[in-house]
């Protein structure tokens, strides 16, 4: 099975959000992989509700109020039409988390988050990904963030990845290529069954000349930035679904002719995708 489909059916199973344990999360109900969906009965299906008391507090501006019938909004996600349970709370449309509650998370129902994915071939031709070093989980991550009210999905990524390595929108100007590739739920470690993260990731293609002269810095919720080349190896190691947006994104860009990638690089990607 390629690299690909193995993190294609993982992610369909949000193994992540159900095998990773949070730092401040108890541990979560064992949910075998075919009792995830909601449409399968599960009666001995009882998790724990946590609610972290930062979410719960009324005076938290990022957070929604303590039951989700007080919401004023309504639900969306990209997954399509938010269902809910006989109690009123959002259901995560990938199924069973094996925790109930909200987590860490501010909002019921989907907390939105951008990311912004930039590569490019170094001077030796070969394609280096632009990563963050997580300070909350000391994993590579692509650089985001959630949303916050009122912006659009370019915002957000600009401002993220600002703040997190210092990338400027002149930089991001001299892109060759630069496209929305992919809306949907993030398999995030953080994720309950009544709270879940979605991404939108931007990818954009720089010239060597352009990402060899950035500035880069790392803040925020970064500790360290790193280009790192795309093996199967880097690619496993992505925080929550990271490595799978960013095969995504790669998948999309290779069947692109907006960008000449050499036929190194094509023949080392098509191998991610066994095509
Ligand atoms: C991930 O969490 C998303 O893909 C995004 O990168 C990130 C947002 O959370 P923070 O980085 O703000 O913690 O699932």
């Amino acid at each position: 099975m390629s690299i690909f489909n193995s993190l294609l059916s993982d992610y369909k199973l949000h193994k992540k959000t159900r095998t990773t344990k949070h730092s401040s999360y108890p541990a979560r109900f064992l949910v075998p992989d075919d009792q995830v969906s909601w449409k399968t009965g599960f009666p001995a299906y009882h998790p724990v509700s946590f609610n972290a008391p930062i979410v719960m507090d009324v005076a938290t501006p990022w957070a929604d109020p303590p039951f989700p019938d007080k919401i004023s909004r309504k639900l969306t996600s990209f997954e399509g039409e938010v269902v809910f349970n006989e109690n009123g709370f959002p259901l995560n449309p990938f199924g069973r988390s094996g925790l109930s509650g909200r987590g860490v998370l501010g909002k019921w129902g989907a907390n939105f988050a951008v990311d912004g994915l930039i590569t490019t071939c170094d001077e030796t031709h070969s394609l280096k990904v632009l990563t963050i070093v997580r300070k909350d989980t000391g994993e590579t991550a692509i650089p985001g963030g959630m949303t916050d009210p009122n912006e659009s999905v370019y915002e957000t990524r600009n401002r993220e990845l600002a703040e997190e390595i210092a990338v400027t929108t002149k930089d991001l100007a001299g892109a060759l290529y630069e496209k929305l590739v992919f809306r949907g739920y993030a398999d995030d470690p953080r994720n309950t069954d009544n709270a879940w993260i979605e991404t939108s990731l931007i990818h954009s293609h720089l010239p060597h000349e352009v990402a060899a002269n950035m500035m880069l810095s790392a803040g925020d919720d970064a500790k360290d930035y790193h280009w790192i080349a795309v093996t199967i190896d880097t690619i496993k190691h992505f925080y929550a679904s990271h490595g799978f947006v960013l095969l995504i994104a790669l998948k999309e860009m290779l069947h692109s002719s907006a960008v000449l990638l050499n036929d190194r690089v094509q023949q080392e990607l098509l191998k991610l995708f066994d095509e």
